[in-house]
């Protein structure tokens, strides 16, 4: 259906979506076939082996391209396939900028993998330093995550692509958006080259599929990606896919009630006397609200916050939550709770860590969508 003229619900229920030609069926069917008859040699309808493509894929496609304002999208067979396809899409001799705080597995792929086939990556904070002070001739990849993992740093895009557009050659600019979502924020509208999730996150929503996208324009760059993941590999099976298509129904539901909820956890916990500090883009002390306020629809459902205390303070607190369950991860319906250090951020070298801010008494937590009241009285009776 073209969704082009509907709002974000309606584009998030119907996107990719058709009734299956054959049965009718309104939903799209998984599609379990790594193959395709052809009458002839090289006539086909679209479809000859599911690495290129499958049925159920191009739906999840089209509908997460549609959500993010893209003429494309691939679907990935994680967050970390999404940005290993865009680094192969350099060559040895190039060089990142990268937001110095992003997910750990992100971190870890620059430094020890693409280093070593002679891509060398530069960590910057982007949201208090400029990027000129940072880019070589040699600058091909702007990285931003924003809001950044685990310590929700809020990058101005628009700042970060106007100085790019400067650059000769000028950048890739990419977009982690996984914290967000597209419901929250569409960073190609805001000038970005591509954007990246990691599906297994609020696409999906449920925390039963590991997947991952990435959605850009042009034919020229989508022959290019599309030709190194077919190169490699690294594609979601069609259940996967399947289910975040699903995911992607509730997605302005879930994420209006995860804000809903994070806001007010955001505002019992800076007011507590057991927290030194909470960081959530929401409230008026994160050093970036203004910002946030400006490039996104919404806050998001995810809190990090420093105990007073120390490590032994930090494990107490895991250990005594009930219905918060200690784990990686985020974005699923249910609320989760993590320490960075130990868990999403252990590959960072401590060194690199300590100079973050990735304390041992940070704690990282993804708010569900259950009942508000239930979540405060958990955190509250674990924090004692
Ligand atoms: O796990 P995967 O689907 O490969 O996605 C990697 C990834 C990419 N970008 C961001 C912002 C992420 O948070 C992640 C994965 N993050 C976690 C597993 C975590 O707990 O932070």
């Amino acid at each position: 259906m073209e969704t082009q003229n509907f709002k974000f619900e309606t584009v998030a229920v119907h996107a990719g979506v058709e009734p299956d030609p054959s049965t009718g069926a309104i939903m799209t069917p998984i599609f379990a076939t790594s193959t395709y008859v052809q009458p002839t040699p090289g006539q086909h309808k679209g479809y000859d082996y599911s690495r290129t493509a499958n049925p159920t894929r191009t739906a999840l496609e089209t509908s997460i391209a549609a959500l993010e304002g893209a003429q494309h999208c691939l679907a990935m067979s994680s967050g970390c396939t999404g940005t290993d396809v865009l680094c192969h899409s350099l060559n040895a001799g190039d060089h990142v900028v990268s937001v110095d705080d992003v997910y750990g597995g992100t971190s870890r792929l620059f430094r020890t993998v693409w280093s070593r086939h002679g891509i060398e990556t530069t960590f910057a904070d982007l949201a208090n330093q400029d990027l000129k002070d940072f880019v070589r001739p040699q600058t091909k990849m702007i990285w931003i995550e924003t809001p950044t993992n685990p310590l929700l740093k809020i990058i101005d895009i628009e700042r970060v692509v106007a100085q790019a557009k400067k650059l000769n050659p000028r950048p890739l600019v990419v977009v982690d958006n996984t914290f967000a979502s597209p419901y929250f924020q569409r960073p190609l509208e805001l000038g970005a080259d591509v954007v990246l999730h990691s599906t297994t996150k609020y696409l999906n929503g449920h925390s039963d599929v590991v997947g991952g996208a990435i959605c850009f324009n042009g034919k020229e760059l989508k022959e290019k990606l599309h030709h190194i993941q077919n190169s490699i590999g690294g594609v979601p099976g069609p259940f996967d896919a399947w289910l975040v298509l699903r995911g992607i129904k509730t997605l302005a539901l879930r994420m209006k009630r995860h804000e809903e909820n994070a806001k007010e956890i955001a505002d019992m916990l800076e007011k507590h006397p057991k927290i030194e500090r909470v960081l959530y883009p929401g409230l008026k002390s994160h050093p970036q609200h203004e910002i946030a306020k400006r490039q996104m629809g919404g806050f998001g459902g995810m809190i990090t916050f420093f105990l007073k205390g120390n490590l032994e303070t930090a494990r107490g607190f895991l250990e005594k939550v009930k219905l918060f369950s200690l784990a990686e991860s985020l974005g699923g319906v249910e609320s989760l709770i993590e320490h960075p250090a130990i868990m999403t951020h252990a590959s960072i070298p401590a060194e690199m860590r300590a100079k973050l801010g990735i304390s041992d008494t940070l704690i990282r937590i993804s708010v569900g969508i259950e009942n508000v009241e239930d979540l405060k009285k958990d955190l509250l009776q674990a924090l004692g």
